[in-house]
């Protein structure tokens, strides 16, 4: 009977959590509309900081991740490493949100905007995506070492802000070619 009882009071207790919830849930469209949102982008992976750095030059990589070179490369035959990613790989927002871009993995990554898809800028690492033609910038132009300067974001860094227009906007990484993401503006 005691235990029925806990369970009836813990449903009871599940039950005003819930209400609480939903009324958290009713309450955030009420400061959403107040103006534009920032999504945060985040920009992955888990170099490991001996073996990359022994292979790469000393401060590549600042995180002690759990991918070795050897393991990253091997993965390339695989369609890249999946500890490299961007978090959300499709996103909708709406038109004046921001996205904010961050690293949050070891290395430099780039969230550069493209039309198409393509390989980037480190030719052994574009066996992941087979070797595709370079991705195409919306301008016509190829991705190239030069947007590091606009896209790049390195870990530790304060991030990229960036207010897509009203469309479909695809980025990816100019180093990693399989770290992509959709992003739809409604
Ligand atoms: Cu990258």
């Amino acid at each position: 009977m005691s235990s029925r009882f806990t369970i009836r009071r813990s449903v009871t207790a599940l039950a005003l959590g819930a209400a609480a919830a939903a009324s958290l849930v009713l309450a955030a469209p009420a400061a959403g509309a107040a103006g534009p949102q920032a999504k945060t982008m985040r920009l992955l992976d888990q170099c490991d900081i001996e073996t990359f750095n022994a292979t790469f030059g000393d401060g590549f990589c600042v995180k002690d991740g759990s991918v070795t070179v050897d393991r990253f490369t091997a993965d390339l035959q695989r369609g890249g490493s999946g500890a490299w990613w961007i978090n959300n790989r499709k996103e909708t927002i709406d038109a004046g949100d921001s996205l904010h871009v961050v690293n949050q993995g070891g290395i430099l990554h780039t969230f550069t905007e493209v039309k198409t898809f393509g390989s980037g800028v480190v030719p052994p690492f574009n066996v992941a995506v087979d070797n595709a033609p370079t991705a195409v910038k919306p301008d016509g132009s190829a991705v190239g070492f030069g947007d590091i300067g606009s896209s790049g974001v390195g870990p530790g860094s304060p991030g990229l802000d960036v207010v897509p227009a009203k469309g479909v906007h695809q980025y990816q990484c100019i180093f990693h070619p399989w770290m992509r993401t959709v992003v739809t503006v409604r």
